[in-house]
This record gives C-alpha cells, sequence and structure tokens, in this order.
C-alpha cells in the first residue's frame, strides 16, 4: 500500500488553441481542463481530467467534474488513509459514473506513487514499446481550411488523418481530403450524430477507402451498430459507447465494433484501459489510444497506455504544437519525422510541470485535506 493523500489541489486552467475545434457535438477554440495535483508521502502527482467545458462529447463536463471530485471523490480518498493506485478504484467505487474526474485522481496517485518508487507510468502499465505512432484529428473547417489544415498535418509526417463528420458534412469534406491525398490513411469520426436511418449515408462513405468509422450512432445503440457494421465495408470503432472493459467485451461480442477506441478518461482511469486493451488482444480487435485535446499531462499519460503493444493503430496523440501555442510542461512533446512520439521514461508521467505558466493561465484553484 502506499502512503495517505496528504492534501489535493483541483486548478482550473485556459490555454487557446492555435485552430478551432468543432466536432458533430462540441465547438471549442480554448481548451478549459482540470488538473488534480495529489501530495502523498511528500511527494506529488499529476493528473488532468478529460472533461470538456460542456457536456457534448459525453454527459460530463468540467463544473460537473470540479464538483463531484469536491464533495465526493476527494472526500473519500482522503479518508482511506494508506492508499495507492490499485486500490483507489475500489474506495471511489460508492460514486458512481463518473469516470473522467475518477481517471484525474487515480492517475495522479499512480504519479505521486511512481515519483516515490522511481518507476515509469508506461512499465507500471506493461507498456513495452519506446515509442507510439501517432495520428491527428482535425476538427470541422470549410473544405478549402480543411485542405490546408491536413497538407500540414501530412507534411509533419502524421501516420494517418482523423476527420469530424455528421450527416450531411461527409462525403464533401472526405472526397475532398482522399481527392487531394489519395495515400493518406483516412478515417472518420461521427460522435455518435446518425441515425440507424442513415444506412444510405454511412453506406456512401465506404468507396473512400476509410480505414475506419468511428461512433456513427448514439452511444446507447449498440444493436443498431451491429446491423451498421454488418451493412459497410468500412470497420466500426466504437469511442463513447465503450465506458469500460466489460463493455467493450459486449460490445465486440455483439458485433457492433471490430475496432476499439481506448480512452482511460472515459472508462474511468489508466489501470481500467489496460483491462480494456486485455479485451481487444483476447478477441483480436485492434484498438488504438484517443485523445480528448489533453494538455502535456495527460499526454504523457496517454502515451503510457499506449505503449503497450495491442494498440495496433496509430493514437489521437499530437505533437504539443498541434493544440497549443505554448503547454504547461517544460519539455513539450515532438513528433519526429517519422510520425512517432516517445514515450516518457523517467518516474511517473515523466514530465516536469511548468508551474510558472499553470500559475498564469489558473482560472481557479482549491486545496482539499484531512
Ligand atoms: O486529443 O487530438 C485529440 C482529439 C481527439 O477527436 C478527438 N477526440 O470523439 O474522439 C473524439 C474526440 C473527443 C473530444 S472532442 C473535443
Ligand atoms: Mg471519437
Amino acid at each position: 500500500m502506499g502512503a495517505p493523500i496528504e492534501r489535493v489541489e483541483l486548478r482550473r486552467v485556459a490555454l487557446p488553441l492555435v485552430a478551432p475545434f468543432r466536432t458533430a457535438t462540441v465547438d471549442l477554440t480554448v481548451r478549459e481542463v482540470l488538473l488534480v495535483r495529489v501530495v502523498a508521502g511528500g511527494v506529488e502527482g499529476w493528473g488532468e481530467c478529460g472533461a470538456l467545458p460542456e457536456p457534448g462529447y459525453t454527459a460530463e463536463y468540467v463544473d460537473g467534474a470540479h464538483g463531484i471530485l469536491r464533495q465526493h471523490l476527494v472526500p473519500l480518498a482522503l479518508a482511506a488513509g494508506e492508499i495507492d493506485g490499485a486500490s483507489l478504484g475500489a474506495v471511489l467505487a460508492p460514486v458512481r459514473g463518473h469516470p473522467m474526474a475518477k481517471a484525474a485522481l487515480e492517475v495522479a496517485v499512480l504519479d505521486a506513487e511512481l515519483r516515490a518508487t522511481g518507476g515509469s507510468l508506461a512499465a507500471r502499465l506493461g507498456g513495452t514499446r519506446d515509442r507510439v505512432e501517432c495520428g491527428v484529428s482535425v476538427g470541422r473547417f470549410p473544405v478549402a481550411e480543411l485542405l490546408e489544415q491536413v497538407e500540414g498535418y501530412v507534411a509533419d509526417g502524421y501516420r494517418r488523418v482523423k476527420l469530424k463528420i455528421l450527416p450531411g458534412h461527409d462525403v464533401e469534406p472526405i472526397a475532398a481530403v482522399r481527392a487531394k491525398f489519395p495515400d493518406v490513411a483516412l478515417w472518420a469520426d461521427a460522435n455518435g450524430s446518425y441515425s440507424p436511418d442513415d444506412r444510405d449515408a454511412l453506406r456512401a462513405l465506404d468507396e473512400y477507402g476509410l480505414g475506419l468509422l468511428e461512433q456513427p450512432l448514439p452511444e446507447d445503440d449498440l444493436l443498431g451498430s451491429a446491423a451498421v457494421a454488418a451493412e459497410i465495408a468500412t470497420p466500426v470503432c466504437l469511442d463513447e459507447a465503450i465506458t469500460s472493459a466489460r463493455a467493450a467485451d459486449q460490445a465486440i461480442a455483439l458485433g457492433a465494433c471490430s475496432v476499439v477506441n481506448v480512452k482511460a478518461a472515459r472508462v474511468g482511469g489508466y489501470l481500467e484501459a489496460v483491462r480494456v486493451h486485455d479485451v481487444g488482444r483476447a478477441r483480436d480487435v485492434p484498438v488504438w489510444c484517443g485523445g480528448m485535446l489533453e494538455t502535456g499531462i495527460g499526454r504523457a499519460a496517454n502515451l503510457a497506455v499506449a505503449s503497450l503493444l495491442g494498440f495496433t493503430l496509430p493514437a489521437d496523440l499530437s505533437a504539443s504544437a498541434r493544440y497549443f501555442a505554448r503547454d504547461v510542461i517544460v519539455e513539450p512533446f515532438t513528433l519526429a519525422p517519422d510520425g512517432t512520439m516517445a514515450v516518457p521514461t523517467s518516474a511517473g508521467l515523466g514530465v516536469t510541470v511548468d508551474l510558472d505558466y499553470l500559475d498564469a493561465i489558473t482560472l481557479d484553484r482549491e486545496v482539499l485535506a484531512p
């Protein structure tokens, strides 16, 4: 067992994005993000909450995550005595739902524990690769601007490009990108915006050689997703629908997907993300690491989990500069020309938080103690 938690800081920061990020359900120009800083045994650890300011991607949002952490999750963790990343899940289990808030606290506890003992998060999770293949997820833009954005990312070396689509805004951007970049590995993400009646529109996407179609239908429609998967040639990947390793196992068994997007935030933490990865391996389904426009803190943790061998497709993990003019860590993440990024190897998350910059962009900060 680890050390008792001495205090927990909840800090909200706002980082302007270098380009707007629009999906079927989200419209962002600034990434407002909730950070968790834990001190245990005199050592600090950091975590990032994936929640967005509005509940457009899933039900969670920054204010809600902040409230559940302040009122329920942090008090449970502070009252638990000796605790570590492995035992935290049971401590937080009385609170239903709120996976992004739980994941943020879990990774902060893991970071503190690992900084005390010297191991990297990647090694703790069972990761073995030292570099991760990276892709880029591009928000919705007018076509001319979209082509410009994609051109830049292809030149940077990203291994694949993911486009955001919704009904009525699908064939046009996909066909335009496909025409200009015939060989680029291209994916599309609908964020649950189609209905089972839109099968013709979904079938029409088959002719563009997409590597996968992510979350075509709403998250609770697994049978609908299985019907779509049976009807179209493009592999169906699920994102929002995969809330746990059990959900992944059942979705695959139902034929609702043949690829899984693994996001620690969405499944309640990095330890559960490893279990989703294990389900994928057991069922011979490729998995890849999704993203939530994380700062360098969350990106470090995503790189750690993406270093596990079952992550066989490029991640939604891009360089710091793809998101922010200035990241919150001292050494921003950069993409190598071969489209890979290095997995941090030093203790815990393996990054140094730039506290001066963080202070400059902090909107709100509170400290909770027993
Ligand atoms: O982190 O590069 C990133 C963004 C990846 O597209 C991305 N995430 O549905 O997969 C998804 C979205 C969820 C977040 S919308 C801001
Ligand atoms: Mg998605």
